[in-house]
Protein backbone atom coordinates (compact mmCIF):
# COMPACT_ATOMS: atom_id res chain seq x y z
CA UNK A 1 0.00 0.00 0.00
CA UNK A 2 1.33 3.26 -0.64
CA UNK A 3 1.88 6.09 1.88
CA UNK A 4 -0.04 8.85 -0.55
CA UNK A 5 -2.91 7.98 -2.87
CA UNK A 6 -2.36 11.19 -5.49
CA UNK A 7 -6.59 10.81 -6.12
CA UNK A 8 -7.69 11.07 -2.67
CA UNK A 9 -8.74 14.35 -1.36
CA UNK A 10 -7.87 13.90 2.05
CA UNK A 11 -4.28 13.24 0.93
CA UNK A 12 -4.91 16.15 -1.23
CA UNK A 13 -5.09 18.04 2.11
CA UNK A 14 -2.33 16.48 4.22
CA UNK A 15 0.06 17.60 1.33
CA UNK A 16 -1.49 21.04 1.51
CA UNK A 17 -2.85 20.83 -2.31
CA UNK A 18 -6.33 21.86 -0.94
CA UNK A 19 -6.54 24.20 2.17
CA UNK A 20 -8.41 23.14 5.08
CA UNK A 21 -9.37 24.76 8.89
CA UNK A 22 -6.05 22.72 10.61
CA UNK A 23 -6.98 21.79 14.34
CA UNK A 24 -4.03 19.96 15.05
CA UNK A 25 -0.94 18.04 13.01
CA UNK A 26 2.19 15.95 14.04
CA UNK A 27 4.28 13.14 11.80
CA UNK A 28 1.32 10.43 12.03
CA UNK A 29 -2.03 12.60 11.98
CA UNK A 30 -4.41 15.24 10.84
CA UNK A 31 -7.05 16.95 12.25
CA UNK A 32 -9.34 19.48 10.14
CA UNK A 33 -12.69 21.03 11.05
CA UNK A 34 -15.29 19.40 8.22
CA UNK A 35 -16.52 21.44 5.92
CA UNK A 36 -20.19 20.80 6.62
CA UNK A 37 -20.09 20.12 10.33
CA UNK A 38 -23.03 18.44 12.09
CA UNK A 39 -22.46 20.23 15.30
CA UNK A 40 -20.28 23.81 16.20
CA UNK A 41 -17.67 21.70 16.66
CA UNK A 42 -16.90 18.68 14.15
CA UNK A 43 -13.11 17.76 13.39
CA UNK A 44 -12.05 14.70 11.45
CA UNK A 45 -8.56 12.84 12.31
CA UNK A 46 -7.01 10.88 9.27
CA UNK A 47 -3.61 9.11 9.85
CA UNK A 48 -1.19 10.64 7.31
CA UNK A 49 -0.12 7.32 5.42
CA UNK A 50 -3.56 6.64 3.39
CA UNK A 51 -5.57 3.90 4.37
CA UNK A 52 -8.76 3.33 2.76
CA UNK A 53 -11.09 2.31 5.84
CA UNK A 54 -11.31 0.92 8.92
CA UNK A 55 -11.27 -2.60 7.37
CA UNK A 56 -8.43 -2.16 5.91
CA UNK A 57 -6.05 -2.01 9.24
CA UNK A 58 -3.34 -3.90 9.69
CA UNK A 59 -1.76 -5.61 13.30
CA UNK A 60 0.70 -3.15 12.47
CA UNK A 61 -1.63 -0.22 12.93
CA UNK A 62 -3.15 -0.58 16.44
CA UNK A 63 -0.25 2.03 17.80
CA UNK A 64 -1.98 4.38 15.36
CA UNK A 65 -5.72 3.64 16.01
CA UNK A 66 -4.70 4.12 19.62
CA UNK A 67 -3.05 7.93 18.63
CA UNK A 68 -6.29 8.92 16.75
CA UNK A 69 -8.69 7.87 19.33
CA UNK A 70 -6.82 9.34 22.16
CA UNK A 71 -6.53 12.70 20.45
CA UNK A 72 -10.28 13.35 20.74
CA UNK A 73 -10.26 14.49 24.40
CA UNK A 74 -7.54 16.88 24.35
CA UNK A 75 -8.75 18.72 20.81
CA UNK A 76 -12.38 18.86 22.54
CA UNK A 77 -10.35 20.40 25.33
CA UNK A 78 -8.51 22.44 23.24
CA UNK A 79 -11.71 23.29 21.24
CA UNK A 80 -13.43 24.40 24.30
CA UNK A 81 -15.81 21.43 24.55
CA UNK A 82 -16.49 20.61 28.02
CA UNK A 83 -19.75 18.94 28.21
CA UNK A 84 -19.16 15.38 25.81
CA UNK A 85 -18.62 14.59 22.95
CA UNK A 86 -19.43 11.90 20.17
CA UNK A 87 -16.63 10.15 17.81
CA UNK A 88 -17.66 8.07 14.94
CA UNK A 89 -16.00 6.27 11.79
CA UNK A 90 -17.89 4.91 9.07
CA UNK A 91 -16.54 2.06 7.19
CA UNK A 92 -17.61 0.92 3.55
CA UNK A 93 -20.46 1.10 1.47
CA UNK A 94 -23.11 0.00 4.17
CA UNK A 95 -21.35 2.16 6.81
CA UNK A 96 -22.06 5.24 4.68
CA UNK A 97 -18.34 6.34 3.96
CA UNK A 98 -18.23 8.92 1.50
CA UNK A 99 -14.05 9.73 1.82
CA UNK A 100 -12.20 6.92 1.66
CA UNK A 101 -9.25 7.64 3.34
CA UNK A 102 -9.98 6.33 7.01
CA UNK A 103 -11.12 9.29 9.23
CA UNK A 104 -12.64 9.04 12.79
CA UNK A 105 -15.28 12.46 13.15
CA UNK A 106 -14.85 14.05 16.34
CA UNK A 107 -18.17 16.06 17.17
CA UNK A 108 -19.42 18.46 19.99
CA UNK A 109 -20.56 21.25 20.98
CA UNK A 110 -24.60 21.99 22.30
CA UNK A 111 -26.31 19.83 19.18
CA UNK A 112 -28.68 21.72 17.42
CA UNK A 113 -31.88 19.90 17.34
CA UNK A 114 -31.45 19.58 21.22
CA UNK A 115 -34.00 21.63 23.26
CA UNK A 116 -33.02 23.29 26.34
P1 LIG B 1 -17.88 10.08 5.78
O1 LIG B 1 -17.60 9.51 7.13
O2 LIG B 1 -16.94 9.54 4.71
O3 LIG B 1 -19.32 9.92 5.39
O4 LIG B 1 -17.64 11.64 5.93
C1 LIG B 1 -16.84 12.42 5.11
C2 LIG B 1 -16.78 13.79 5.74
O5 LIG B 1 -15.75 14.50 5.12
C3 LIG B 1 -18.07 14.59 5.60
O6 LIG B 1 -18.53 14.98 6.89
C4 LIG B 1 -17.63 15.78 4.77
O7 LIG B 1 -18.28 16.99 5.13
C5 LIG B 1 -16.14 15.86 5.06
N1 LIG B 1 -15.32 16.48 4.04
C6 LIG B 1 -14.48 17.54 4.39
O8 LIG B 1 -14.42 17.96 5.53
N2 LIG B 1 -13.70 18.10 3.42
C7 LIG B 1 -13.73 17.68 2.14
O9 LIG B 1 -13.01 18.22 1.29
C8 LIG B 1 -14.61 16.58 1.82
C9 LIG B 1 -15.38 16.02 2.78
I1 LIG B 1 -14.76 15.90 -0.13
Amino acid sequence: MSDHDPNCIFCKIIAGQIPSRKAYEDEHLLSFHDINPWAPVHVLVIPKRHIATLADIGPGDQELMGRMLALAPRLMRELGVDNGFRTLINTGKDGMQEVYHLHMHVIGGPRPWAKG
